[in-house]
């Protein structure tokens, strides 16, 4: 009896003490103030930020180029690759290509921000494959094709059942046979992959999630002849492309860590981004980050 005219007591208390009602009043005020609008941009990491291509709508030119949104780097369209609707991809739109010939390469800029050394680099991407098919297919690829002594690359292989971060330097390389993961790419899906590599360690991730560690003591990759691809090797041979969607792709000269990979899971752009809606102003801002 005791103990219920106690919480009787204390019912009443806390209904007639106005200040509870004031206290959940500015608990709701400050939550509704504290809620971002749906289309608010969670920015990616910008420290050591190179270049990013959303292949959103206002960035790309399909038949032509898809413009890198931080500094304006330009990717020149091969093959019939689509621009996808947002719906069918992960944040705003993407490009969808069909492994018959379509790949972006990217054009350096003077001084070369893509031909230069790289201590550290970092890959990542979304990316949904539709199907699978041969072997070493890039889905992102800096190398010095065809001399193939420098390559970084997010890759899958069909034929060995294999996906992976693969990197070469000199006589240095991964062992696909042990270092990457030993299995398909799952398909159908999308999957967020990082590569990371310091000079000795690789880290491959993938949905956040450290697939792979293992040492490639080959220190920076090195200026000469570098060229990025997206969507085959840089020299575009048509034998290492994909049939699938990619999205979101930056490029970092630093190795990030896991929790700047779950960050950039969650990105949706830049917290300084083109603001512009339309093509043509977007082109005016990015010709104008240009050097
Ligand atoms: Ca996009
Ligand atoms: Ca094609
Ligand atoms: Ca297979
Ligand atoms: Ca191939």
């Amino acid at each position: 009896m005791r103990l219920k005219n106690t919480v009787h007591s204390e019912q009443k208390r806390f209904v007639k003490n106005p200040q509870f009602f004031i206290i959940i009043f500015l608990v709701l005020v400050i939550q509704v103030w504290g809620t971002q609008p749906a289309d608010a941009i969670k920015g990616a990491v910008e420290d050591g930020l190179v270049a990013y291509w959303s292949f959103n709508k206002d960035t790309v030119k399909i038949k032509t180029e898809a413009a890198d949104v931080l500094s304006g780097l330009v990717a020149e369209v091969h093959g019939d690759p689509e621009l996808a609707p947002a719906s069918d991809c992960k944040v705003g739109e993407c490009v969808l290509l069909d492994g018959d010939v379509d790949r972006f390469l990217v054009e350096d800029s003077d001084p070369p921000k893509i031909d230069r050394d790289w201590d550290e680099i970092t890959l990542e991407c979304w990316v949904y494959i539709n199907a699978l098919d041969d072997s070493w297919n890039r889905i992102i690829s800096l190398d010095d094709m065809p001399a193939n002594s420098a390559v970084v690359s997010l890759y899958y292989d069909d034929d060995d059942n294999q996906h992976g971060f693969f990197v070469k330097v000199g006589a240095q390389a991964t062992q696909a046979a042990k270092d990457n993961v030993l299995e398909d790419i799952p398909i159908e899906e999308w999957l967020h992959l990082v590569g990371t590599y310091d000079g000795s360690t690789v880290h491959y991730y993938v949905n956040g999630k450290q697939e792979k560690k293992y040492a490639v003591k080959g220190g920076k990759i090195p200026k000469g002849g570098l060229f990025l691809g997206i969507g085959d090797r840089s020299d575009g041979c048509n034998c290492d492309t994909i049939q699938g969607y990619i999205d979101e792709f930056r490029i970092y000269d630093r190795v990030l860590s896991p929790a700047e990979i779950q960050k950039n899971m969650d990105a949706t752009g830049l917290d300084v981004s083109p603001s512009a809606d339309h093509l043509s102003t977007t082109w005016g801002h990015i010709k104008a980050r240009r050097r």
